[in-house]
């Protein structure tokens, strides 16, 4: 039985992490299944088939695993459900409801304006015919019935009129939380589920855009949990979890909404430090470590400890001419460094 994870470090648009040789691993299995079950290898199955045999996302292969269970087909139609549900999130989905749902609204608008708009051209032919007979009249009866004709078709002016405000006002209600859901669109697309940080497709265009932006200093920090495969395996995927959670806790909360905080991967995490050199960062990233370390984690709803867990970073200072890919290097050889002279400590090159 295939490792299963908890949860899928989430990116909209889907980033993969896997080096090369784990992710030509992850081809030599999938290819086997796209053939066994006879779905053309097009790219959306290729990436159905692909991310089940990598074993990151725990709610896809769950989905597969229940149909193969029931032997049910896994047809193209499946793959390509299976394909916007686990793989793009359900974002099609999403986007497309709330773009039925504005559209609705601007149709709606459209037409009670129009509405008001036939009964304010009608009233008004009304009340210029009234006036014309008003200028010629001379007779009480009909002055009296002129008088009655304006009154209503001003009453009907105000009605209508009355009527668009309500309906405008329900509009904008529905603007409203229109508004929100595209928000809480955008906002899922860049964060990770588990962690609540920025997620890895996110993180990256923030240090595109920081590196392209010339005369912007700041460091990267990357945080990667010790023997944290050992956790999992003692202690189980649940607890791995809740002290990712934890460390990421620690990390949003120096971010302070300054600094941009990131799950870079399965247990490491990321963190841009605008406008800190390489000291400042140090004793940060120092004080981040040592908080870590020193936390008595314990299971959930007992007394018992899970031991002393630690991190390892490295640090890299942005340099004129850095590539993305050149800073993330330097901070990655930094921790390597950490990790080869015994864990839970901090480095910079
Ligand atoms: P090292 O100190 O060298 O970093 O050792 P390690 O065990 O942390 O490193 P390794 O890369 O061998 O293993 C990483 C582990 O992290 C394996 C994987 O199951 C676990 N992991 C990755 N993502 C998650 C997650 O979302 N939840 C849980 N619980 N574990 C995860
Ligand atoms: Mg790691
Ligand atoms: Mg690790």
């Amino acid at each position: 039985m295939r490792e299963k994870r908890v949860s899928k470090p989430s990116s909209f648009p889907p980033v993969y992490n896997h080096e090369f040789q784990q992710a030509s691993e992850n081809l030599r299995r999938a290819l086997p299944l796209v053939n066994q079950y006879q779905t053309p290898v097009n790219p959306v199955n290729y990436a159905v088939w692909y991310e089940y045999v990598s074993g990151d996302n725990a709610d896809l292969t769950n989905a597969i695993d229940t149909r193969l269970h029931k032997n049910e087909p896994i047809t193209t139609e499946v793959t390509q459900y299976l394909y916007e549900k686990y793989v793009l999130m359900g974002m099609p989905e999403r986007m497309d409801r709330t773009n039925s749902g504005l559209k609705l609204v601007v149709d709606n608008t459209l037409s009670n304006i129009n509405k008001a708009e036939a009964t304010a051209t009608q009233c008004s032919s009304g009340l210029s015919q009234s006036q014309s007979l008003l200028e010629k009249c001379d007779d009480v009866e009909q002055l009296k019935y002129l008088v009655g004709e304006i009154l209503s078709n001003t009453q009907q002016l105000t009605q209508s009129s009355n009527e668009l405000k309500s309906e405008l006002a329900r509009s904008t209600e529905e603007i409203m939380k229109l508004r929100e859901e595209l928000e809480a669109v955008k906002h899922s697309a860049r964060t990770d589920g588990l962690t609540g940080l920025l997620n890895r497709g996110a993180f990256d265009r923030e240090l595109r855009h920081l590196c392209d932006e010339k005369d912007m200093h700041f460091s990267l920090a990357l945080f990667d949990l010790d023997h944290f495969k050992r956790l999992n395996d003692s202690f189980g995927h649940l607890v791995g979890d809740k002290v990712l959670q934890y460390f990421a806790a620690i990390l949003a909360d120096v971010s302070d909404d300054i600094h941009i905080a990131a799950r870079f991967g399965g247990e490491e995490m990321a963190m841009l430090f605008l406008h800190s050199n390489l000291e400042d960062t140090f004793l940060i990233a120092e004080s981040i470590r040592q908080k870590f370390a020193n936390s008595r984690l314990k299971k959930k709803g007992s007394d018992e400890s899970i031991g002393q867990v630690t991190v390892s970073v490295g640090i890299s200072h942005i340099q004129p001419h850095d590539t993305p890919r050149m800073l993330i290097e330097r901070a990655d050889k930094a921790l390597y460094k950490s990790k080869a002279e015994g864990r839970n400590r901090v480095n910079f090159l």
